[in-house]
C-alpha cells in the first residue's frame, strides 16, 4: 500500500492506532484466526518453519512425502508414523502461550466474536477460551473415531496407547482409530461453514503464527470488508495482509507483538496475571 494511502478506521497504520481503535469501543466483535506460530513457544513444532518445523524434521519416520503423515490413503497403509508423531503433539503436555492467553482474554471483556484456529493442540482451550467461541478448522485431538465404522473410541485408552505410540484398533470391527484432525483432502467440520459468516462481520481481525497456506481457511482474512482493520502478527508476511489500508504487520514472534498491544491498550498486567495462573 502506497505511504500516502491513509487508512479508513485506524488513524496510522500501527500498534498503538489498532489500540485506540479497541479502546474506543469500535472493535466490539473481533475475529482472530490462529495457527502453528502461537504454539511454538510451548515447545510444539510448526509444519513450515525452516530447522524447527516438523517437515524438516521428519526423516527419522522414514517418510517421502512429509504432508504423508496427513494423509489418509498412506495412514490406512501405514498409521506408525502418525502415531509417533501424535506421541510428540498430543494434548496435556504443553502449556499455553502468552497469545494464547490474549485471546482468551479479548474473551473475557466480550470482544471476541469468533476464534478460528488450524490448530490441533486444544491450547486455547486449555488457555481459558470459551468452547463457543472455537472453531477448530482443521479438527483436534479431543476426540476420536473409527474410520471404517466410525465408531468413538474412548479417551483413556487413546491416552495410553498414545503415550506408547502403539495404533489403537477399533473395539467392534477392528477397523483403524484415528483422531478427529481434519486430514488432507478430508472435509472440513461442518461448524467451519456454519460460522464462516462470522469473518465478514468482524469490526477487527487478528492473525496470529499461521502460513496461510492451508485452504480453505486461508481464505477467512479476505473475508472482511477491505476497510476492516486487519493485524498480523507474524514471523513472515503471509496472504494478503499489508495490501490493504487498514492493515498493520508485526512481524517477529507473536508473544513480543502481543504484549506491545497489551501494553498500548493498559492490559499488560492482567495478561501476565491470567498467565501465571495456568
Ligand atoms: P505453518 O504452515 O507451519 O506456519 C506457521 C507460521 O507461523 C509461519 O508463517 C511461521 O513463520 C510462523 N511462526 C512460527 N513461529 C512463530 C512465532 N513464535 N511467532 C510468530 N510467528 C511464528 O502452520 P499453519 O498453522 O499455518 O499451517 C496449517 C497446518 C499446521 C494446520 O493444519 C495445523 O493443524 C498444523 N499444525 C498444527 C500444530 C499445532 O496444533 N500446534 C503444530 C504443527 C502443525
Amino acid at each position: 500500500v502506497p505511504e500516502s494511502t491513509k487508512p479508513e478506521n485506524l488513524s496510522e497504520r500501527s500498534l498503538p492506532a489498532v489500540a485506540d481503535y479497541i479502546k474506543s469501543g469500535k472493535a466490539r466483535k473481533v475475529v482472530v484466526l490462529t495457527g502453528a506460530g502461537i504454539s511454538t513457544a510451548a515447545g510444539i513444532p510448526d509444519f513450515r518453519s525452516p530447522e524447527t518445523g516438523l517437515y524438516a524434521n521428519l526423516a527419522a519416520l522414514d517418510l517421502e512425502e512429509p504432508e504423508d503423515v496427513f494423509s489418509l490413503p498412506f495412514f490406512k497403509e501405514n498409521p506408525k508414523p502418525f502415531y509417533v508423531l501424535a506421541k510428540d503433539l498430543y494434548p496435556g503436555k504443553f502449556h499455553p502461550t502468552i497469545s494464547h492467553v490474549f485471546i482468551s482474554l479479548l474473551a473475557t471483556k466480550g470482544l471476541l466474536y469468533q476464534l478460528f484456529t488450524q490448530n490441533i493442540d486444544c491450547l486455547e482451550r486449555a488457555a481459558g477460551v470459551p468452547a463457543d467461541l472455537i472453531v477448530e478448522a482443521h479438527g483436534s485431538f479431543a476426540s476420536q473415531r473409527c474410520i471404517d465404522c466410525k465408531t468413538p473410541y474412548p479417551d483413556e485408552k487413546m491416552r495410553e496407547h498414545v503415550s506408547r505410540a502403539v495404533v489403537p484398533h477399533c473395539e467392534k470391527c477392528n477397523g483403524l482409530v484415528k483422531p478427529d484432525i481434519v486430514f488432507f483432502h478430508e472435509n472440513l467440520p461442518s461448524l467451519f461453514f456454519d460460522r464462516r459468516h462470522m469473518a465478514e462481520e468482524a469490526d477487527l481481525v487478528i492473525v496470529l503464527g499461521t502460513s496461510l497456506t492451508v485452504h480453505p481457511f486461508a481464505g477467512l482474512p479476505d473475508l472482511a470488508p477491505v476497510e476492516v482493520p486487519r493485524v498480523l502478527f507474524n514471523m513472515e508476511r503471509v496472504g494478503s495482509l499489508g495490501s490493504q489500508p487498514d492493515d498493520v504487520l508485526v512481524l517477529g514472534d507473536c508473544d513480543t507483538g502481543v504484549r506491545q498491544l497489551a501494553d498500548a491498550l493498559g492490559w499488560r498486567e492482567e495478561l501476565e496475571a491470567e498467565w501465571r495462573k495456568l
